[in-house]
């Protein structure tokens, strides 16, 4: 039992410091190999008396058992190690972070944006962003000579196409396409000559119409209330502005209280304390004309909102050129 003790300590003191396999294999030719200590001392046992032999029989052959297991494991260990030392890898360094990417904010807010509507029941279409006059402009009862096209400067294309100004033109498509009653939302890019915090020569609108035989003005002073308070929580400081657009009649333009000042003045709402964020009103009958729709029968309204400027006030942006400059910090930040 004594040379069992000794023997058990002195194999696992001489495992602690082999490092390599062909130290390994000695030291198991040495103890457990046919000439081995552990197997001479087996052979051994035939010598001894019945209750000795049981006794150091389970001993020795526990202890072999034991060793066989650990030198498997501490092979392993040498095969991972010179693995790690092939590739230069530093095991003990932490793990690398596996970066993942995001949305782009106004991505996320045109996904948001989208989820409100499609919760009332609006359907979401898309537009071309090159388009006619006749779609841009005459459609929507902005006649050639109409003053209302110096409202919005347009960049013409030399095949006398134009980049849309607005979604509006989306409407006259959707409208075209389906019989009423209908409820669209079209978000997408549009274009005018214009730049400064506020102002981007492209940027991004969301159109929405609903036409359908009893839609009143309250319908859609309800519904942009409803938005305003979906994405800016219930405690926004709302707006409503008589305005004027030639395809709709009466026209508003809604405010949101600015978020960066509390409706105070700063430089991002023009000292104002209010930002403007979308135009709308009841779809003017000569709109409806173009389309071939009853206008004794159907009503409806529309809007357009600003993506970004809804984005600059959610999250508390200055300047709207930011969205367009790509800087990595920034985007990231919206993770
Ligand atoms: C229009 O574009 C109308 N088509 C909106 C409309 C639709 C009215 C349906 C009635 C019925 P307006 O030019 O005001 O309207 O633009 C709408 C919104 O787009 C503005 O309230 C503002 O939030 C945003 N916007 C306008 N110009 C820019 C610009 N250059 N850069 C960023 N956002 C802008």
């Amino acid at each position: 039992m004594k040379i069992i003790k000794e023997l058990t300590q002195e194999i696992f003191k001489q495992l602690d410091s082999i490092n390599d396999l062909s130290e390994l294999e000695s030291f198991r030719i040495k103890y457990l190999g046919k000439k081995g200590v552990i197997t001479s001392y087996l052979k051994e046992l035939k010598n001894l008396s019945l209750e000795e032999r049981k006794l150091l029989g389970s001993q020795l052959n526990e202890l072999k058992e034991r060793l066989e297991v650990i030198l498997k494991q501490k092979e392993r260990e040498i095969l991972f190690k010179e693995e790690d030392k092939d590739l230069g890898i530093d095991i003990t360094l932490p793990g690398k972070k596996r970066e993942v990417g995001n949305l782009h904010p106004l991505t996320q807010v045109i996904e948001e944006l989208c989820e409100i509507f499609f919760r009332l029941g609006f359907e979401i279409v898309t537009g071309p962003e090159i388009e006619s006059d006749y779609y841009n402009f005459t459609a929507l009862n902005i006649p050639e000579w109409h003053p209302a096209r110096d409202m919005q400067a347009t960049f013409y294309l030399k095949n006398g196409a134009l980049l849309r100004t607005h979604t509006s033109p989306i409407q006259i498509r959707a409208m075209l396409e389906r019989t009423p009653p209908l409820r669209i939302i079209a978000p997408g890019k549009v274009y005018r000559c214009d730049a400064d915090i506020r102002h981007s020569p492209m940027f991004h609108q969301l159109e929405g119409l609903m036409v359908d035989e009893d839609v009143s003005f309250s319908d859609l002073k309800g519904i942009l209330i409803y938005f305003a308070q979906e994405i800016f929580g219930e405690k926004v400081k709302v707006r409503f502005r008589p305005s004027y657009f030639p395809f709709t009649e009466p026209s508003l333009e809604m405010d949101i209280g600015c978020v960066i000042c509390d409706t105070k003045g700063c430089r991002v709402c023009g000292e104002s304390g209010w930002l403007e964020i979308l135009g709308a009103g009841m779809v003017h009958p000569e709109v409806f004309k173009a389309v071939n729709y009853d206008t004794s029968r159907w009503q409806g309204f529309a809007f357009g909102l600003g993506i970004e400027r809804i984005a600059m006030i959610k999250y508390e942006i200055e300047d709207i050129r930011l969205f367009f400059e790509n800087h990595f910090l920034f985007l990231t930040s919206f993770k």
